[in-house]
């Protein structure tokens, strides 16, 4: 079923937010029988009732890192997690409405309240929320319960495997799995309540352009629930500005759609591509009750949210912003930092845009998996572009039921994000394992649902086959990405090797698909400190080369005109599984993972800010 309703939640003259972050209690379940809290009904009574033991948990935080147990931070099954909370009793009255909404829990996630089911949702990485008031005492205590089930297997997104595994102390449960970020689990992003009343706005869905340069349009499509007897029967929408002064406003008595026509626009830009990147107007929509032809009335429901407004193409060779053709400086990234995992955490969101700022870059991808609406946010007012990658990595068994919850995936991904100025792009996957003869159909269908619902930006997805012709995915997308790790996995030590070999691969992919290329990935790893001369794998000295050498194929590319933007990998260092070919984690970063920078930072920063200035 499609999607409906998620808008992020604001406070308004009409809604209040409550927060329900903080520190929870959490149950490990059992490793051997993960269901067993289900069969006994742990939700139905406090946990600490179940005589398991109990252990503080933040939330949000993935719950792997917070303790010293090796079980919980290598548990493979489901943990249990608790809060009490009170609502208010004024949340009780007539015509209003009370939500529980989750910005993520990964993977899957079973929520009750006072022991009544209140909402399931699977994948991680998105939001989920349901209409509570019902299983809610008001003016009194509360419970929530929150199972969470960390397992991936063939037909998860992505993919999986719980392996069997003797040990000193009888058959262990290991999760194995073919990517290499750590499959971190838990609350990961936050956790509110809302209020909205019984008539209320449940969705918008704008879409912009520039008509020319001075003026711009906003499309709209208003979603309300309308109930009686609270009719609201028109609909004022007022545009502000950056300073919170009303530009455009509009009566709307068809309560669903509409265009604003915006005058001395000022449109959205990226970073470094005009003096005031990311700019962002407010629109406020106001639902009303008003009687015969006045405008004035009851305001029953009041929704504002930001939009940058700009336009957004593409052709064979190249993306448009507001016309100009973007060259993206940009990283793979991942959400991932010590002690919190995945966590959502403000100081870590505020200090990577303030790198990835003074670094001169204007892209990212969200590999491999949607990251938090309030980066999605910081993106939009900051101007950096947003690959928008759904959290499919190395799909492999091309099955029905895989497709569909791809597709529910992607579907869920859009809806949350097609309002974000900064989304230039969505990303179906990363390095499919698409040479297997049941990976055509399987993107055909997906990559034409996903067009479908696209909502005005175009396809790619980072492909690492080993010849174009041999990808079964790439025939289907508007920019082809891929994935190369020159110098590192392929003749590691050889940087004699990259520049021609760089120009020559990229080069070829243009060949067989005749659109615009952006290379996802390319790097290597080095330990922070770690230096040797003459340079050797592992070493900053050897990133620093192993980084020049690639920049000099690009700048090549470049004249040609369809190579349209250049992703290191990665953006910091990220922990992984334990492997005997990661040290500590992944350390292909150009800052540490506690964010300060390697010798490569300040490389990149040189090319980044040249780039920009066309130095
Ligand atoms: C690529 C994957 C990426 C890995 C990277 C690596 O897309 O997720 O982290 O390799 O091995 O193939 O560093």
């Amino acid at each position: 079923a499609a999607t409906v309703g998620l808008l992020y939640p604001r406070e308004s003259m009409t809604r209040e937010v409550r927060s329900l972050d903080g520190v929870w209690m959490l149950v490990k379940g059992n490793a051997s029988d993960p269901l067993q809290g289900i069969k006994e009904k742990w939700y139905a009574q406090a946990l600490r009732k179940t005589g398991h033991e109990m252990v503080h948990m933040p939330v949000p935080a993935s719950y792997n890192d917070i303790t010293v147990s090796k079980e919980l931070r290598d548990h493979v099954g489901t943990v249990w997690y608790e809060r009490d909370f009170f609502v208010p009793h004024r949340w009780s009255k007539e015509h209003q409405r009370t939500w529980l909404r989750f910005g993520s829990v990964h993977y899957l996630a079973m929520v009750w309240i006072n022991g009544q089911p209140a909402v399931k949702h699977c994948i991680g990485h998105l939001p989920f929320e349901a209409e509570v008031g019902h299983l809610l005492k008001f003016g009194n205590k509360n419970r929530i319960t929150v199972m969470v089930d960390n397992r991936l297997d063939n037909s998860t997104i992505p993919q999986g495997e719980v392996l069997e595994e003797e040990s000193d102390t009888g058959v262990v449960h290991l999760q194995s799995y073919t990517f290499d970020f750590f499959n971190y689990a838990g609350i990961h992003r936050s956790v509110q309540l809302y209020t909205t009343p019984q008539t209320y706005i449940r969705d918008i869905e704008l879409n912009t352009q520039l008509i020319n340069k001075q003026v711009g349009r906003i499309d709209y499509r208003l979603d309300a629930d309308l109930v009686e007897p609270h009719m609201a029967n028109l609909v004022l929408l007022k545009l502000h500005n950056h300073l919170g002064k009303v530009v455009v406003h509009q009566i709307n008595r068809n309560m669903r759609n509409g265009t604003l026509v915006v005058p001395n626009v000022k449109p959205w830009w990226p970073y470094l591509m005009h003096p005031e990147p990311g700019y962002m107007y407010t629109l406020e929509v106001q639902l009303i009750a008003a009687s015969g032809n006045e405008t004035d009335g009851e305001i029953l429901d009041v929704y504002s949210l930001p939009v940058g407004i700009r336009s957004l193409s593409w052709d064979n060779n190249s993306l448009y912003i507001n016309g100009m053709p973007a060259y993206l400086r940009g990283f793979g990234k991942h959400e991932d930092s010590d002690l919190r995992g995945k966590g959502l955490d403000n100081a870590l969101l505020v200090r990577d845009f303030n790198l990835l700022k003074w670094v001169g870059a204007n892209a990212y991808r969200t590999s491999h998996y949607p990251y938090s609406e309030e980066s999605m946010q910081f993106a939009d007012e900051h101007g950096i572009m947003i690959v928008d990658e759904c959290p499919s990595v190395d799909t492999d068994h091309f099955e029905p039921l895989l497709l569909e919850q791809h597709m529910t995936a992607l579907e869920q991904l859009i809806h949350r994000d097609r309002n974000h100025a900064s989304v230039i792009a969505w990303s179906i996957a990363n390095e499919p394992r698409s040479w297997n003869k049941y990976g055509a159909p399987y993107f055909k269908s997906l990559a034409n649902y996903t067009k479908s619902i696209a909502h005005g930006r175009p396809l790619t997805g980072a492909s690492n086959a080993f010849y174009p012709s041999k990808c079964m995915m790439s025939q289907f997308l508007d920019i082809i990405g891929i994935n190369r790790y020159n110098a590192w996995y392929h003749s590691a030590g050889r940087t004699d090797m990259i520049v021609n070999k760089v120009f020559e691969e990229v080069d070829s992919w243009r060949q067989e698909y005749k659109k615009p290329v952006i290379l996802f990935e390319y790097g290597g790893d080095a330990l922070a400190g770690f230096h040797m001369l003459p340079s050797s794998v592992w070493s900053e000295d050897y990133q620093v080369e192993l980084l020049s050498k690639h920049f000099q194929a690009f700048d090549k590319l470049r004249k040609l005109n369809w190579f349209i933007g250049e992703f290191v990998w990665n953006f910091a260092d990220f922990q992984t599984e334990q492997s005997t070919t990661r040290a500590g984690g992944n350390k292909k970063g150009m800052f540490t993972r506690n964010r300060q920078p390697k010798s490569t930072a300040y490389l990149l920063r040189q090319r980044y800010y040249a780039l920009a200035f066309k130095l």
